[in-house]
């Protein structure tokens, strides 16, 4: 088990992937290349600039009646309140892929300093988001990206390719490297779940150890707990010899496990992913669940919040190599591609998970 990384983030340990811009309904990757936006990490950065007094930073997480969204941004508003700054969040109750562009518009009307959003679809909010940038708001996305042309920095909360290797690992580990495995997403368009599920697929067509597990199905439950519970259950239906189902979002594992735990799959079907432990607690200790992964999803818009306030004043511009002071979590060093890593996940089984509370 990892602990949560709290310090300086070394550059040798951001690895850099690309991401998997699967655009499904939304937009495409080339017409948010064409959006206007570019690479703006050229101006001077002055490392000893003091952070501005009452910035406005907003929070525009993927949806607001997310619970590990509301501690994401529960983390970012800790943050504007110590650097003195005036926190703001709005958000849509959906996850749709066009769902956040009017909140966006509305931002930049009010002429907000920085905007740290969750994208929802990695294209879809890039014409208003260079609009943004365009009124001189600084844009950082955390959790869920956008196409790179169109935000000044990316706060990733663990290597993309440590996501998709930690559920390769739990997956097969509990399974015994055999067997029917299928993903439960979130939504379709979803930039973090297509890339951490791009990876898992990498994992299992390369290694050796995982040569007998079969990828049968992705479903989206489009972080919905109600569409996700159903989709766990016609998964299950529709694959009597599923052996496993991986969650990479937190609602998605959490309807997954309230179906299975009153269902005859309950110690039959294994289910891992990312979850809350909080919202897993009763699963795991109901044996539901053996074992599942996340991050501290606070330090998360934390660190965010940090970001947007160094770009907003001229400490950084977002280049690679830049570095940032993050209140408590201390200095971290802008990565490849304008990412910023938090530190690597943590996994929790029945031993563990009482030490945490989120
Ligand atoms: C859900 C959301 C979020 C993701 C977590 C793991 O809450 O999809 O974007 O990071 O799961």
């Amino acid at each position: 088990m990892t602990r949560f990384r709290r310090t300086f983030v070394p550059l040798a340990g951001i690895v850099a992937v690309s991401i998997g811009l699967t655009a499904c309904g939304g937009t495409t990757q080339d017409s948010a290349s064409n959006s206007g936006g570019g690479d703006r990490a050229t101006g001077t950065a002055n490392p000893d600039a003091p952070i501005q007094d009452g910035l406005q930073i907003a929070f525009l997480p993927k949806q607001l009646n997310n619970p590990y969204s509301d501690i994401e941004v529960g983390g970012g508003k800790t943050a504007v309140e110590e650097f003195g700054g005036e926190y703001k969040l709005v958000g849509p109750n959906d996850a749709s892929a066009s769902s956040q562009v009017s909140y966006i518009n509305t931002l930049i009307q009010q002429g907000q300093n920085v905007i740290n959003i969750a994208a929802n679809d990695p294209n879809a909010v890039c014409p208003s988001l260079n609009q943004a940038r365009d009124a001189g708001i600084k844009v950082v996305t955390f959790d869920s990206d956008a196409a790179e042309d169109c935000r000044d920095l990316f706060i990733n909360q663990a290597t993309t390719q440590g996501v998709g290797e930690t559920l390769a690992k739990m997956t097969s580990e509990q399974i015994g490297g055999t067997g029917k495995i299928a993903v439960l997403s979130a939504t379709p368009n979803a930039t973090n779940q297509n890339a951490w599920i791009e990876v898992l697929k990498a994992e299992l067509a390369s290694k050796p150890e995982y040569r007998n597990i079969e990828l049968v199905a992705t479903v989206y439950g489009n972080d919905d707990d109600q569409k996700s519970f159903q989709e766990t259950q016609g998964l299950l239906q529709t694959y009597p010899d599923l052996k496993a189902i991986v969650s990479p979002t937190t609602v998605g594992i959490a309807a997954a496990a309230r179906y299975i735990s009153s269902s005859s799959y309950k110690g039959n079907v294994v289910l891992t992913g990312l979850g809350t432990p909080n919202q897993m607690r009763e699963y795991v200790k109901n044996g539901t669940v053996k074992e599942f992964a996340l991050w501290d999803p606070t330090n998360i818009g934390y660190l965010s919040a940090y970001a947007g306030a160094a770009l907003a004043s001229g400490q950084i511009t977002g280049a690679e190599g830049q570095k940032f002071t993050a209140g408590k979590l201390g200095e971290y060093t802008i990565g490849a591609g304008g990412e910023v890593v938090l530190g690597p996940p943590t996994v929790f089984d029945a031993n563990t998970i009482d030490q945490y509370n989120f």
